[in-house]
């Protein structure tokens, strides 16, 4: 079997997480270094992502270094996963895979990613600002519940890596609302959303990380 890849990680963000996930469902070996934030902007790490942030690999089995989450999971699938348990091979699907990978990659990630920081991090509490990103959660989801209707998953009949790629995020949305949570109920309004979301939560790898980053989070606060 290979030698372990290397990822590098952290606690609580959700883009590293993503990655365990994909490794683990495909059984691929890994060792997590965990880096801390105030050490991502600064050598060493920048040596191994230029642009400062987890994730990132080292694979020595192929010799390449790599960053973005979502070009990191079409390489783990495209170089490990021979039998494409997790895409497909055939027209139109596997560029529909890609189509909802890059939905993920920019119109999830960082429109949740934002909601957090004007939640929880600004300077100053913007009450437009939370809305604008609050609400552009509640739209993500409005197009994914679409989209899923009558569906169990985003392509064809089986679990992507364009399934596997939205969990990390979406298991933040109860916290990114906070004391607002009385603005949104998940199982009632977005219904398909909802049960695919179970539906993927349910995979043992998937459960498997979840537990994990819980247990990083728990271990990080003391
Ligand atoms: N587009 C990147 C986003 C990576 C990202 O924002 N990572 C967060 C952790 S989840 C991070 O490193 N934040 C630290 C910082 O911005 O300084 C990806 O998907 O890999």
């Amino acid at each position: 079997m290979s030698k372990p890849i290397v990822l590098y990680s952290h606690a609580t963000g959700p883009n590293p997480w993503k990655v365990a996930i994909v490794l683990e469902e495909l059984k691929i070996p890994y060792t997590s270094k965990f880096i801390d934030f105030a050490d991502l902007k600064k050598p060493p790490f920048e040596k191994v992502n230029i642009n400062g942030r987890v994730p990132a690999i080292e694979d020595p089995n192929t010799g390449i270094t790599l960053s973005e989450s979502g070009a990191i999971i079409e390489y783990l699938q495209e170089t490990y996963d021979k039998n494409n348990t997790l895409n497909y091979t055939s027209s139109p699907e596997k560029y529909l895979v890609k189509q909802w990978l890059h939905f993920q990659m920019s119109g999830q990630g960082p429109y949740f990613g934002q909601a957090v920081w004007f939640t929880k991090f600004h300077s100053e509490m913007i009450k437009s600002a939370q809305d604008r990103y609050l609400n552009e959660i509640k739209r993500v989801l409005s197009v994914l519940d679409r989209h899923l209707e009558g569906k169990q998953y985003l392509v064809g009949d089986k679990a992507t890596i364009a399934d596997l790629a939205f969990v990390t995020w979406d298991t933040m949305i109860g916290r990114i609302f906070g004391e607002r949570g009385n603005e949104i109920n998940i199982e009632k309004d977005y219904p398909n959303y909802y049960a695919w979301d179970q539906r993927i939560t349910a995979r043992p790898a998937v459960k498997k990380i979840i537990a994990d980053r819980q247990a990083a989070m728990a271990s990080a606060k003391h």
